[in-house]
């Protein structure tokens, strides 16, 4: 085994902030998973480690304790099907079988009631998550929760086929497809949900807060990446990271991969506190709450990530930091060179950033 990939204190410059009921919520998570048999034993015994609870608790702080509770049952339900179909299962490489799979879940999202998938594990666990959700959100966020969980759906048919081939994808397309293919969009309706208000369309689909939704989505899923590797590198197997996708693109050895997805990242982070910055002189107070709920969502990433034994892995430990840093390593207010993303560096005047 070679030795693990050292991983610098990231720039953190959020506070960290937890659900005061985190530890009831992580017990009840993983009784929720034995309740709706997910996964075999042996991973509900993994998970149940893994702090998922106390994850969801990190997104929401403040929010209401119901949601935060669906929240977490969601992430673990999430990581079944991402473990368990996506990347570890039968399915991983088999992108046409798994979106038929994966669409007849989606009808049981849309309509709980529809007579499929009797005694399923994972039909079954969402028919109670999507009653549940209903309960908690409006039905124009229940609808929203639909259509993020088949963009989600729909990347990791995009990713089983990078499998399939035994493809290392271009950084564009790879920083496309994981801007959903890290579930992160399915999570944000639960940040409404969470303080209990709807935010207006006009604002949600504007430019500017879809740009700030999808840099979480980067931060957050760069941040995967970096600490991540270790548990996705560590096998014989094909993985996905943008780590790997930087050794591919640029010719780069694994150090300097590193360094420069962490560049990235940093430079991504200090464009989203200019942009938060102009929206919240500008929004409404739903506006400015969503913000603060964003940026929950990525201190909450990291927090859960350098501490979680899902990612430490103690039987062939992660090289993972104990702490952060208030320091980007790159504050450039210059695009990335990625032409899908670059667009969100034209909403922030460059008087406005750094
Ligand atoms: C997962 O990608 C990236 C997430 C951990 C970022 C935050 C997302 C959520 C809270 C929703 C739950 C997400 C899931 C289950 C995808 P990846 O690389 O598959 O996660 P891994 O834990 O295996 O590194
Ligand atoms: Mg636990
Ligand atoms: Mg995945
Ligand atoms: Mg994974
Ligand atoms: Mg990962």
């Amino acid at each position: 085994m070679s030795s693990p990939l050292v991983i610098p204190p990231t720039y953190a410059p959020i506070p960290s902030a937890i659900h005061p009921s985190h530890a009831a919520i992580d017990k009840q998570t993983a009784a929720w998973a034995d309740q709706f048999d997910l996964g075999s034993p042996q991973w509900r015994s993994r998970l149940a480690t893994q702090d998922i609870g106390a994850f969801a608790s990190r997104i929401l702080p403040e929010g209401q304790e119901d949601v935060v509770a669906v929240l977490s049952d969601f992430v673990i339900w999430l990581f079944a099907v991402d473990d368990g179909y996506c990347e570890e299962g039968d399915l991983a490489d088999k992108p046409y079988e798994l979106a038929a799979v994966l669409h007849r879940l989606l009808r049981v999202a849309q309509n709980p009631h529809t007579p499929m998938l009797a005694g399923d594990p994972l039909a079954e666990g969402l028919r109670d998550l999507t009653l549940r959700v209903s309960r908690c959100g409006t039905a124009l966020q229940v609808g929203r929760w639909v259509d993020t969980l088949r963009e989600y759906f729909f990347a990791v048919v995009w990713e089983a086929e990078q499998r399939a081939a035994n493809r290392v994808p271009t950084l564009n397309d790879y920083a496309l497809m994981r801007l959903y293919d890290g579930a992160t969009s399915v999570v944000q309706p639960f940040l409404e949900m969470g303080h209990g208000y709807e935010l207006q369309p006009h604002e949600r689909d504007s430019p500017a807060l879809r740009a700030a939704a999808e840099m979480t989505s980067f931060i957050t899923t760069w941040d995967n990446d970096i600490y991540s590797h270790h548990k996705e590198s560590r096998g014989t197997g094909y993985y996905l990271n943008s780590v790997r996708v930087l050794m591919h693109e640029y010719d780069l050895s694994p150090e300097a991969a590193l360094t420069m997805a962490v560049a990235q990242r940093d430079r991504v982070m200090c464009l989203f506190l200019s942009l938060r910055a102009k929206l919240e002189d500008q929004g409404s107070p739903q506006m400015r709450q969503y913000l603060r709920s964003l940026a929950a969502f990525i201190r909450a990433t990291q927090d859960w990530s350098i501490t979680s034994l899902r990612y430490t892995t103690p039987d062939d430990p992660a090289d993972l930091p104990h702490a952060f840093t208030d320091r980007p390593t790159d504050d450039s207010t210059e695009p990335l060179d990625i032409a899908s993303i670059s667009w969100w560096w034209d909403l922030v005047p460059a008087s406005r950033t750094a």
